[in-house]
């Protein structure tokens, strides 16, 4: 067989089903070996970018590597943003590039760019493929690489002769899979197990490192069991459920200000799956100065990179919770849970306990109440995702789907397809702005077209607005060039795409809005909003959590 062919047959030996991508001159080989296959289907997205972000949603969903494939060149030069995405939020990702023919590589050839140079700083591994036969050993380790301990992005780059070359191939290799984690030591099981019960003020911080190890239920018994309130990352949100007692809510620059008030009294951080992020500590060493860290991460490369932890633990977080859990004193912390009571009593937090039309916050928190706790939700990048991340009613697991590292506005529309072919059986929300929703927008098409049960939330506010709040704050009110001075009529242009659309500028009522949650297939939900809605409390950035602006008790 050819090396596309051997290439498809070792994908489908993998248990891949589906992949996406656009064709093109360098990878139509491989094209013409996939049109043949009885177990891939091929979702033809209509940018680069849309096809790797689809993979990611189908990734971040399932917590399996996702595939896929881009031209040489350019096809390839779209794909960077979202496999640096999937970098950056450990997302394992197996991208398939066409490359120039061999002799061609380093002539400037037509659409060759160096696509392996380029990856390199992007990607957890990546491979320039030289020959048909290394095939055999390539796309199984790039499986195996990008699902191993901490998961991330692999690029193979295979040369369009090296897909034309006939090979014969008298057995293939065991499809490829994920190492077994490092063996957690049982002495720091023990120590862990002791500072814990010790800790007068202990608060278990979690991050995508819990979702992805799908430690969430052992995590809730561990917080349980100890009365340790719980802090999220943006990753770690759905960890624990939204209105569960120990949720103290996302910490960090758009934090409640008691949740980050918390965190400066506590004496013990157990740390786990996060990788002390700026956006979650501010200033780093101004960083709940006063506790002891214990650091609980799958990557030692994590391990006191930031911050010293007074322990590290190397290992797969659900086997160190579970380990632990036996170990772990149950206590009431009467006096650190009154404390902490009487902080939120003092410092009402944002995030609404009742739902409405009233408040972004509020109508998130509505289309939560309205939708099926296994809903997927995704969210582009600015207030709207803030907004979401303080209020969608969480229930756990793989439910929360959001660009957190390189926060990639562009990256809800693709994702929520992704998540929808995943798991067909679920519905997607994508939470977006009017900014975002542009950066992608021509995926509305391929939605439309393997017709998934996606909803876009559509925040229009005519404005950049993230930044515009940035500029009103930072910058003495000089919002240059972050407000939209058109306004677009979304209805025509979705409805053009084919989407059903319900505009609640036109109409807004409880009703309307659950009749438009209740339509599988693409929707769009259109919700004009006042520029002058804010993401409240905020760090300055670069400033030390407790220096926030709004969450005081006057809001
Ligand atoms: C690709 C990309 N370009 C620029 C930015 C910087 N940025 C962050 S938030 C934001 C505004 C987002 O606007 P919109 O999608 O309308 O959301 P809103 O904040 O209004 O809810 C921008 C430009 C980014 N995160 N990603």
């Amino acid at each position: 067989m050819t090396g596309a062919e051997c290439t498809i047959r070792l994908l489908e030996r993998q248990g891949i089903t589906t992949v996406s991508g656009i064709p093109g001159g360098a990878n139509l080989p491989l094209y013409d070996a996939l049109s043949r296959s009885e177990k891939i289907t091929h979702i033809l997205a209509r940018h680069e970018q849309g096809a790797a972000f689809i993979a990611q949603g189908m990734a971040r969903t399932t917590g399996k590597p996702a595939v896929c494939l881009a031209t040489s060149g350019p096809g390839v030069t779209n794909i960077v943003t979202a496999i640096a995405d999937a970098k950056l939020d450990s997302v394992p990702l197996v991208c398939i590039t066409g490359q120039v023919p061999t002799p061609l590589i380093g002539t400037d050839a037509f659409q060759e760019v160096d696509t392996y140079g380029m990856s390199i700083p992007i990607t957890k591994h990546n491979f320039l493929v030289r020959s048909a036969e290394e095939l055999l050993t390539v796309i199984p380790e790039a499986f195996r690489i990008a699902a191993s301990g901490r998961p991330g992005p692999v690029l193979v780059d295979i040369p369009r002769d090296v897909q034309l070359e006939q090979i014969v191939i008298d057995a293939f290799p065991e499809p490829a899979v994920a190492d077994a984690p490092p063996k957690v030591a049982e002495a720091d099981i023990a120590t862990a197990a002791k500072m814990i019960n010790s800790a007068a003020r202990p608060v278990l911080w979690v991050g995508g490192g819990v979702v992805a190890a799908q430690a969430d239920t052992i995590c809730k018994n561990l917080a349980e069991t100890a009365s340790m309130p719980v802090t999220m990352t943006l990753m770690g949100l759905s960890v624990i459920p939204r209105d569960h007692d120990l949720n103290i809510g996302m910490l960090g620059m758009h934090a409640e200000r008691y949740t980050n008030m918390v965190m400066e009294g506590c004496d013990l951080i157990v740390a786990a799956g996060v990788r002390f992020d700026d956006r979650a500590t501010g200033k780093v060493n101004e960083f709940c100065p006063n506790a002891k860290i214990i650091h609980i991460d799958i990557d030692h490369c994590e391990l006191d990179k930031l911050r010293s932890a007074s322990l590290g633990i190397l290992g797969d977080i659900r086997d160190v919770f579970s380990k632990l859990l036996p170990k772990i004193e149950t206590k009431s912390r009467k006096e650190w849970i009154g404390y902490i009571a009487a902080l939120k009593t003092a410092f009402p937090p944002h995030s609404p306990v009742e739902s409405g039309f009233e408040s972004p916050q509020k109508f998130i928190r509505l289309v939560g109440e309205l939708s099926d706790d296994s809903t997927i939700v995704t969210t582009d990048v600015g207030k709207h995702q803030m907004w979401t991340a303080q209020s969608y009613p969480f229930t756990g697991g793989r439910q929360w789907l959001t660009s957190g590292g390189l926060g990639t506005m562009g990256f809800g529309l693709p994702v929520a397809i992704g998540a929808a072919l995943a798991a067909p059986d679920k519905k997607v929300i994508c939470f977006s702005g009017d900014g975002s929703i542009l950066m992608n927008i021509q995926e509305l098409a391929t939605a439309a077209e393997h017709r998934v049960d996606v909803t876009v939330v559509l925040f229009n506010n005519q404005c950049l607005g993230l930044v515009h709040q940035q500029q009103e704050l930072f910058f003495n009110g000089n919002c240059f060039s972050s407000e939209y001075p058109i306004a677009l009529d979304y209805g025509a242009i979705v409805r053009g795409f084919g989407w059903k659309v319900v505009d609640l500028a036109e109409n807004c009522s409880e009703e309307i809005l659950a009749e438009a949650l209740a339509t599988t297939g693409p929707c769009l939900i259109h919700m004009p909003v006042s520029r002058e809605e804010k993401v409240l409390p905020m760090v300055p950035p670069g400033a030390a959590n407790r220096i926030m602006i709004g969450g005081d008790t006057n809001g």
